[in-house]
């Protein structure tokens, strides 16, 4: 059992596996995607998954990293922290991928991304929104504009339907990083134009009835209701708030910005203002043919999750060409090729669905522009979002 030789072997072996000297980039190269393909927090990743799944089509058909493939790992990080750790760890130390795309949220973002910082992964926020996510390492950065960038410009076009709006009601979800984040913005947002902030409502993202909060609401007789939360937990809230003889605005989050919404809340999803940092209209030759691609396949307009995670993927791959460039990917060493892409993506300035995109030194996104869309249901659960001027 204790042979001195078996001792000898392993403490090699355990040496190899940690200096990882040997390690090569494998070819195809993998890119990890962590996001949450089940839990609630799906109806956001499910269209995460199709627009990285269409970045990696599309790329690799014209002609990948210098003639060499991506190949996209999955690793579903389901809704909570321990799901995004553990999507993390397996894709730093088992998959070999060069950088990760993901988490879902930025409650998420929190607990895994620090994982990566410290194994100097380089890692693109695909839909974290919350204040400090870039500011986490160095080796993290995102494709999607902060709620300090978008937010305010859904009040701001509130007020441009109802100019008449002076009291309002804000609601959020105190344990998610996110919809905190973004409440503060939005209060902040209501005072600079001058609104009432009347009453400010708390609930859980795992909650199912509203009543007390939404009682609460109808009390105070505001005109606006302003609501940070995820897709579950606000578009039931919308379903009371309206059941319950709300008849007022309302405005959504980036919680919000998905049509996975659209069966929780029905018909009562109709109206509702949600900020974007994505349009399919968006006029670059990327979206064009990003948004033609997309829409030929699942005939409709990509929505702004697809958008951001086929970005992350594109964002990764060209600064994989320019590093290509230099030395061929499979001739370097994983641990340096991961500093150097870090680097790179860093400095690149990259022409995306999303538009023409940099980063600043935190490595948040530079973004040119932002939209407002406003939800119209067609039926109890099919509608679209209808974007205004
Ligand atoms: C965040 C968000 C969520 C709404 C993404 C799905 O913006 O967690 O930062």
């Amino acid at each position: 059992m204790n042979h001195p030789l078996k001792n000898t072997l392993s403490l090699m072996l355990l040496s190899t596996l940690s200096l990882g000297s040997a390690q090569k980039v494998a070819s195809p190269i993998p890119i990890g995607i962590a996001v949450a393909q089940t839990s609630n927090a799906s109806l956001f990743g499910q269209e995460q998954v199709i627009g990285a799944r269409l970045a990696e089509k599309f790329l690799n058909a014209r002609g990948g990293v210098g003639g060499t493939p991506i190949k996209l790992v999955f690793q579903d990080t389901s809704g909570d922290e321990a799901g995004a750790i553990n999507a993390f760890q397996n894709l730093i130390s088992k998959d070999n991928v060069v950088g990760i795309v993901g988490p879902t949220l930025s409650q998420q973002a929190f607990s895994a991304d620090p994982i990566a910082d410290r194994a100097k992964v380089p890692v693109l926020g695909p839909s974290n929104t919350a204040k400090g996510i870039p500011q986490i390492g160095a080796y993290i950065s995102r494709v999607s504009a902060p709620v300090t960038a978008i937010a305010p410009n859904a009040l701001k076009q509130a007020l441009k339907i109802n100019p008449k709006i002076k009291k309002v009601a804000v609601l959020y979800a105190q344990n998610d990083a996110f919809s905190t984040s973004e409440t503060g913005i939005f209060q902040q947002t209501a005072k600079d134009l001058d609104l009432n902030v009347a009453t400010v409502q708390k609930f859980q993202t795992t909650d199912n009835d509203f009543t007390t909060q939404v009682t609460a609401v109808l009390g105070e007789n505001v005109d606006l209701v302003i609501i940070s939360g995820l897709a579950n937990d606000s578009g039931n809230l919308i379903k009371q708030l309206r059941q319950l003889g709300y008849k007022g605005l309302i405005v959504g989050g980036n919680g919000l910005n998905s049509s996975s919404m659209f069966p929780i809340c029905g018909q009562y999803c109709d109206g509702v203002i949600v900020a974007q940092a994505y349009s399919p209209t968006q006029s670059s030759a990327a979206n064009q043919l990003f948004a033609r691609e997309y829409k030929a396949q699942y005939k409709k307009d990509p929505p702004q999750f697809a958008a951001q995670a086929y970005t992350g993927v594109q964002v990764f791959v060209d600064a994989l060409k320019v590093l290509d460039h230099k030395k061929k990917i499979a001739d370097w060493d994983l641990s340096d090729l991961r500093i150097a892409l870090n680097k790179q993506l860093l400095i690149g300035k990259y022409k995306t669905p999303l538009g023409d995109l940099s980063f600043d030194k935190d490595g948040d996104i530079v973004q040119q522009a932002f939209y407002v869309a406003q939800i119209k249901m067609k039926d109890t659960k099919n509608g679209t979002f209808v974007f205004l001027k």
